[in-house]
């Protein structure tokens, strides 16, 4: 699957050696050889069109990390960017129990095998599932799902003479609850093409039934066709997520990628065979790292990325060290540890104030400090001492806030900067100690 795009980038990315910053200009090369890439895997052109916009926009007059290039660098964006086009985070499934789910889509996708392997995998995770015949104009679907249902042991619920789908569906709901089972799985019709009497039908299973996840199930050989239905079937009735089928055979990968940018749904499941244990979690990561095939380049730009966040806070516990520490440093250290999502880098460095969390009070303060000091010029952040009440006034104006919260901040500030200045000489250590009370 998009097997050229990692030779593709190689060659075009040689030429980025050696140039200090990522230009429009520089990237042109590389950037034309992923859109051809991309458009090559039969990827929607306006989810290509935006995906290139995005890498742009990371990328262009970003300084390039010290000890890796910058071809490195762009792979890493175009990693990061791949990973949120397949929706980011592995998603799971709803914790609604009994747990049913509907499976929906067209005739050949993969619905009736997916259900098993469905149940399959409820099973392993210690759940008790069943499930339900619902294709009911076909006999030889029952039969599939019954065979299926014996191989792995789960029960399926059918009965041969009732006609109406939505019928059965609620009455083996009901029994399924009686029963014991906190899975259910629908197992439903297709049709050759969408259709009003197939929407139609699902509609009302869904509204009777009222499952949790409505997982479309799409036939990633369809390319561009698998999305517009996962468009389609998600106006008609919402689904909660796509089960991407025969991701093991010739498939392009373009469905992959624009499935979740135009339908809006989730990639929750990949089928990669015919064997019912054939069936995967989602991970968009791990997808991407498959599309791009340059593990190794990802990693290592995360290591330097690492390595830049604690030069930064080394540098900036050496200012607090010397005391030269102004309320500018304050703030970009602020923004540093809101980066971090923890007190993380700078605090461990500070003896006594590892293992400081943030909640949410800290975070609210923490974005009205950093308003006050936004609302400061240059001047002031740089010498506090000139905050004479007028310019406090204005402070507390143009940052939403009283007075009294900037006399706060430049009392604390103070009384630190105090700390710090005591702490180069020898009572260092006995003033640390008096630190944790700030
Ligand atoms: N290679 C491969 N074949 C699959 C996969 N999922 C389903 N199939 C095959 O696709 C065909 C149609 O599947 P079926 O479950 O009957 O589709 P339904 O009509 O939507 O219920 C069967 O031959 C399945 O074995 C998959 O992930 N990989
Ligand atoms: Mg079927």
């Amino acid at each position: 699957m998009l097997e050229n795009l990692t030779e593709r980038l190689t060659k075009a990315l040689r030429n980025l050696r050696g140039v200090g910053k990522l230009s429009e200009e520089n990237m042109a090369e590389a950037l034309a050889e992923v859109r051809q890439a991309l458009l090559g895997a039969d990827v929607h052109f306006k989810v290509v069109r935006e995906f290139i916009e995005r890498v742009k926009a990371e990328s262009v007059g970003k300084e390039v990390l010290q000890s890796v290039t910058p071809g490195q660098q762009l792979v890493k964006i175009i990693h990061d960017e791949l990973v949120n086009l397949l929706g980011g985070g592995a998603t799971e499934l709803s914790p609604i129990r009994p747990l049913k789910i509907l499976m929906v889509g067209l005739h050949g996708s993969g619905k009736t095998t997916t259900s098993a392997k469905l149940a399959k995998l409820l099973k392993k995770r210690g759940m008790n599932p069943c499930l339900v015949a619902c294709d009911v104009y076909r006999p030889a679907a029952i039969d599939q799902l019954e065979a299926l249902g014996r191989q792995i042991d789960v029960k399926v619920y059918s009965d041969r003479g009732e006609n109406s789908a939505v019928k059965i569906a609620k009455r083996f709901e009901r029994q399924a609850s009686e029963d014991g089972y906190d899975a259910v799985i629908f197992d439903t019709a297709g049709r050759l093409q969408i259709d009003e009497g197939l929407i139609k039908e699902i509609i009302d299973i869904k509204d009777l039934v009222n499952p949790a996840e409505v997982f479309l199930v799409a036939d990633s050989a369809l390319g561009q066709e698998a999305v517009n239905v996962a468009k389609h079937f998600n106006e008609a009735v919402s689904i909660t997520g796509v089960v991407l089928t025969k991701l093991d055979g010739d498939a392009r990968g373009g469905a992959a990628l624009s499935i979740k940018t135009v339908s809006g749904a989730p990639i929750k499941f990949a089928g990669v065979g015919e064997k019912l244990d054939d069936l995967d979690v989602f991970h968009p990561d791990r997808m991407a790292q498959r599309i791009l095939g340059m593990g190794d380049v990802v990693s290592l730009v995360e290591k330097a990325q690492e390595v830049v966040d604690e030069k930064e806070a080394m540098r900036m516990a050496e200012k607090l060290r010397k005391a030269e520490f102004d309320l500018e440093d304050f703030l970009s250290q602020m923004r540093q540890i809101k980066k971090l999502g923890s007190m993380g880098s700078l605090l461990k460095m500070i003896p006594g104030l590892s293992g400081v969390q943030i909640g949410e009070r800290e975070e609210k303060k923490m974005k009205q400090t950093e308003a006050i000091i936004l609302s400061m010029t240059p001047q002031e952040r740089q010498n506090p001492n000139i905050l004479n009440a007028r310019r406090r006034l204005r402070i507390a104006k143009g940052s939403g806030t009283e007075v009294r919260d900037v006399n706060t901040l430049i009392k604390q500030f103070e009384q630190m900067r105090k700390i710090m200045k005591m702490m180069k000489g020898d009572g260092a250590r006995k003033m640390m100690r008096n630190f944790p009370k700030m």
